[in-house]
């Protein structure tokens, strides 16, 4: 049996030595000290020995399992060794190559043509409110004297959400609240996002408005000229031609368009302004007396103006971009130009 035993002893370490796989290694453990293996085989016929050899018969036994047992985990310790140190090797960083430069995030255009528009009248004293975007029927049309049979009201240009709320299609309805609110004076702003069901090159479901409203004693179409006119000097430069267009909204009266000289030709006339020279840019007004008495104002008491603009247009303007869908895409290319 000892014979046997020494055999069992040499042949495994043998077979250790030649072994160069994990899987091997654990093949040979299993071969040799597994509960059916080469070793459990040999210690059966440990009853068929006198008695009195049996205890060093077991001695013997356990130092060679114990001996081969050590060998095999010294190996696979040393197989894991050798694939971390590979893995090292192959994922080694080049510590002295250059770092990568972090690029910094910055606002949209349309975030910073908001910013400048806000930055402007804010010079001026207005505050900026904003409010919700889904809207009551009343506050977006009704308050401000769009009657029920208005053009304005068919379904192509405004999303019903459900009964009597809207997505807003102008920033309006947060002025209405404020003045509901608040007695006069009122000078405020509100930009924001509107909502019309429209899409082609100059029109995109969601846009950006910015509105204005100042209310308060004595406040004249003078009033509103000189304010607008500054706001355009700033936003355009000191240069450029502005006109006062009469026009029509519900909310306003007398209402005015606002065009400046083509910022593309000068006023010459070209694709951009359609051969005019002018460019449509905002439309403004005096607040209609039945805005008033919704929002429970003396109308006699007092005047103001209110006006709208469209925040992607004056951006396409100032830019020189002549499609809209290019603010959505957000095209880092695109975007990297502001
Ligand atoms: C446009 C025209 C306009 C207003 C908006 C307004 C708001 C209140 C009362 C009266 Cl609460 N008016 N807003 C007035 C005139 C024109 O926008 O073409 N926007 C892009």
């Amino acid at each position: 049996m000892k014979e046997a035993l020494e055999n069992l002893e040499r042949e495994a370490l043998s077979e250790i030595q030649g072994a160069e796989k994990k899987e091997e290694f654990l093949d040979i453990r299993t071969r040799y000290l597994g509960r059916k293996g080469l070793l459990t085989g040999i210690l059966r016929k440990l009853k068929e020995i006198p008695s009195e050899d049996r205890p060093a018969m077991g001695d013997l036994s356990n130092r060679i399992k114990n001996r081969i047992s050590r060998e095999i985990e010294a190996a696979l310790e040393l197989c894991e060794a050798k694939v971390r140190d590979e893995g090292l090797l192959r994922d080694a960083i080049d510590v002295t190559l250059p770092g990568r430069s972090v690029t910094r995030g910055k606002l949209h255009p349309i975030s910073q043509t908001m910013k400048e528009i806000c930055a402007i009248f804010g010079a001026l004293g207005f505050s900026v409110m904003e409010g919700p975007e889904v809207e009551l029927d009343y506050y977006n049309f009704e308050a401000l004297n769009i009657p029920k049979d208005h053009p304005a009201r068919d379904m192509q240009d405004t999303f019903y959400i459900a009964g009597d709320t809207v997505l807003r299609t102008h920033t309006s309805p947060v002025q209405v609240r404020t003045m509901e609110k608040h007695r006069p004076p009122v000078r405020i702003l509100s930009p924001g996002k509107v909502y019309r069901p429209d899409s082609d090159i100059s029109h995109t479901p969601m846009f950006h408005q910015v509105e204005g409203l100042l209310v308060d004693r004595g406040i004249s179409f003078g009033d509103l000229k000189g304010v607008l006119g500054y706001f355009l000097r700033d936003i355009f430069g000191d240069n450029r031609k502005v006109r006062f267009r009469p026009s029509f909204f519900p909310f306003t009266e007398p209402s005015a368009e606002v065009d400046i000289e083509c910022v593309i030709c000068g006023g010459e006339g070209c694709r951009i302004c359609g051969q005019s020279g002018w460019l449509e840019i905002l439309g403004c007004g005096m607040v209609d007396p039945a805005v008033y008495l919704n929002v429970g104002y003396d109308p006699e008491e007092y005047t103001g103006f209110a006006f709208g603009l469209g925040v992607e247009r004056i951006a396409m303007l100032k830019y020189g971009i002549t499609d809209i869908r290019l603010f959505f895409e957000n095209d880092k290319r695109f975007l990297d130009q502001f």
